[in-house]
């Protein structure tokens, strides 16, 4: 049995048309189901569905032999135990600094103000403002992170931004760039060793189902 992690939402949302590419189009919709295992059309391969940032945990420690998991959520979580064979170029955006409008942002790093930060990307904000010499205070987050400067919570959050439109509703602004994200496919490192036969064909499979909405991408814009 092959599993293959995956989160509800958005990532399971935009991965489906490669799903269906790759044949693995799973046996009930995962967005109404209550299952947590689902079968798909291939015989041997599964999907568990975990929650986003579980996702490396569960194919870094083999419970899942492939999974799919944002940019994001890879580098907070170190990448211990797994490669990262495909970037699948789905769910874009970028990970940003953001402050209240108004809130100046560059001359507080020049005058080495302290900065609180609120997060729930915490290993990366710190490597993010240590590589800077920034000190900052780390508040540690689990989601509506726009809030945290409008309440006086932090002075400045580091979040996913893609369209900018929750920033804009809440009179925020982006105000550096940690880095770009998209969603990869990961593979467990010992799975991939034993079981390269079985493995090998899906991540391939993968790979150019991938590479067929790049130009789709493309041509829409
Ligand atoms: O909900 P749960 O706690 O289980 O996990 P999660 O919130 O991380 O899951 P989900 O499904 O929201 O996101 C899964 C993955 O999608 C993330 O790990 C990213 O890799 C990717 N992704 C891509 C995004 C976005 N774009 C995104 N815009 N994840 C979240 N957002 C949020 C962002 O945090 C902000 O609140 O959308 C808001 C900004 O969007 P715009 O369009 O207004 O800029
Ligand atoms: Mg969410």
């Amino acid at each position: 049995m092959i599993s293959i992690a995956i989160s509800k939402g958005r990532i399971m949302d935009e991965t489906a048309p490669l799903l269906a590419r790759v044949a693995v189009r799973p046996d009930e919709d995962p967005e109404d189901s209550r299952k947590l295992i689902i079968g798909t059309e291939k015989r041997g391969v599964r999907l568990i569905v975990v929650r986003a940032s579980d996702v490396p945990t569960y194919v870094g420690q083999g419970a899942a032999e492939l999974g799919i998991a944002g940019g994001d959520v890879l580098a907070e979580h170190g990448g211990a135990g797994l490669y990262q064979p495909v970037d699948l170029g789905i769910a874009r955006c970028r990970m940003m600094v953001a402050t209240r409008r108004g809130f100046d942002y560059a001359a507080a790093v020049r005058q080495g103000a302290r900065l609180r930060i609120a997060t729930k990307y915490v290993q990366l904000t710190r490597e993010h403002f240590e590589a800077k010499g920034v000190h900052v205070d780390l508040i540690k987050l689990y989601g509506s992170m726009e809030l945290a400067p409008l309440t006086g919570l932090a002075d400045a959050i580091v979040d996913l931004v893609s369209s900018g439109k929750t920033l804009r509703a809440n009179d925020l602004v982006a105000v550096e760039e940690l880095m770009p994200v998209s969603a990869r496919l990961i593979v467990n490192q010992a799975a991939l060793k034993t079981r390269r036969a079985e493995l090998q064909p899906l991540i391939d499979a993968f790979a150019s189902a991938a590479q067929v909405r790049a130009p789709a991408r493309a041509a829409r814009k």
